[in-house]
């Protein structure tokens, strides 16, 4: 189509207005990223008030950490240290966490805040507390050996500097990397803008993460590259996973951040569409966001989505990778689809625990011949456990959650399962709809 001649004039006039100011923003672009705010280091707003100045993010599953208000600074105090995690019923490992929460805590303040964040280390080696994505000073970094002394056992060391951007971003150990993350010492701080920007009306927080427990083991394995086997949201494998409840017709944000130990996870949202936002560098400009129904959220960074619950129903949320909506499945056993594996099973189970045989026709009964007791597993193992749903057996487990969107609620506990509307749900063809159309339920079980 051709451009009118007066759009194209303007566009000329506007390139030209703008070059001056375009040279006084490159000065400025020098001095800070775009999505920085005007405070420089050391300036600082009045503390941000939850509910006032910003609206405090939901962590289904997740603990926020608590924060007092001192001569108008923000203090937080983050204690590392190891406990018993519940990933779901029937898996308890002895991980890390910060406040005993491993890969699941939350914090969150307001652009413009200064925190101040102290450390004590509860853990038997040194450690250090990185700020992932953070504009700040290089001395409160936090990476052991480089920017700071790694801080002993037993002692309580201090990080303080004021939030000079908003954004999705995260904090983790940043010693012994391996080990300290991959044992569940990684966690998500939102930092809100001043002057908010759309707001959402349910905005979610979801940090993902991955481990390897074998079948049968009381401690995650940091050392496994590449088999991980037990895949969370906030610390929890679906179905322990708390579902995201929304009112129809709401504008949700839902927040997600990677510190896997090396997948990228592709999440994927049934019923909807949504938009991707923000990465852990800042805000994307309206022009740059595209439609999604799958965000891939690559290790060591957040994506964040945002769409309106349009649609009421139950819609499954979870990652697209197929292995990881499976827990300590073991993967080095033969594929045994078409073989017919009787009895297999319990010759093998006490010999290679982790071994779980396959099927003759697929993997489907496993999860709930385990939580029934008639399959042998190890103690403390949930191999192919997903959940009793509505209408059967929901075979998938791991990184799972369903996002519940129900017409005028006011309240957001679990709404139990949605209950399709008559004549909305799909079912076993009628053999006079199948001779209406002409289609032969015959099955063709011949081998060419
Ligand atoms: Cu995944």
């Amino acid at each position: 189509m051709k451009i009118p001649d007066l759009n194209r004039r303007g566009v000329m006039i506007a390139a030209g207005l703008t070059a001056g100011a375009a040279a006084l923003a490159t000065n400025a672009a020098q001095a800070a990223p775009a999505h920085a705010t005007s405070a420089p280091h050391g300036q600082s707003y009045p503390p941000g008030r939850p509910g006032i100045d910003y609206q405090p993010v939901i962590a289904p599953n997740g603990v926020k950490i608590p924060f007092t208000v001192s001569d108008g600074v923000k203090i937080f105090h983050l204690t590392l240290g190891e406990y018993d995690h519940t990933f779901a019923k029937g898996l308890v490992a002895r991980v890390w966490g910060f406040n005993q929460a491993a890969a699941s805590a939350i914090m969150e303040a307001v652009e413009g805040d200064r925190i101040r964040v102290y450390v004590t280390n509860g853990l038997g080696g040194p450690t250090a507390v990185h700020w992932h994505g953070f504009i700040l000073p290089s001395g409160m970094d936090g990476v052991g050996g480089l920017t700071q002394e790694s801080i002993p056992p037993g002692e309580t060391w201090v990080y303080e500097f004021p939030l000079v951007q908003h954004g999705t971003l995260m904090f983790h150990a940043h010693h012994d990397e391996m080990v300290q993350m991959g044992l569940g010492l990684t966690g998500m701080f939102v930092i809100h803008p001043r002057r908010p920007r759309a707001r959402a009306d349910r905005d979610f927080a979801l940090l993902l993460h991955e481990w390897k427990i074998r079948p049968g083991a009381g401690r995650p394995d940091p050392n496994e590259m590449t088999d991980l086997n037990v895949f969370t949201l906030n610390g929890k494998v679906f179905p322990a996973t708390d579902p995201l409840v929304v009112r129809q017709g709401q504008k949700v944000r839902i927040r997600f951040a990677n510190l896997s130990m090396q997948n990228h996870h592709p999440m994927h949202i049934h019923g909807h569409a949504w938009r991707v936002t923000e990465t852990d560098g800042g805000v994307i400009p309206e022009a740059g966001r595209w439609p999604e129904t799958t965000v891939l959220v690559p290790v060591g960074s957040t994506r964040t989505v945002e769409f309106d619950a349009d649609y009421e129903g139950d819609w499954g949320m979870h990652c697209h990778m197929l292995h990881h909506l499976m827990n300590q499945m073991g993967h080095g056993a033969q594929n045994m689809v078409g073989v017919d594996t009787n009895a297999l099973q319990a010759l093998t189970q006490d010999v290679i625990p982790d071994a779980m045989i396959m099927g003759q026709h697929g993997m489907d009964e496993h999860g709930q011949h385990v939580e029934m007791g008639h399959m042998a597993v190890p103690r403390n193992a949930i191999p192919m456990v997903g959940a009793q749903g509505p209408r059967g057996y929901i075979s998938m487990g791991g990184l799972v959650t369903m996002v519940k969107v129900r017409a005028g609620i006011t309240s957001f506990g679990d709404p139990g399962w949605y209950v399709n509307p008559p004549g909305t749900e799909a079912r076993r063809a009628t053999p006079e709809e199948l001779s209406r159309d002409r289609i032969s339920s015959e099955i063709d079980r011949s081998v060419s």
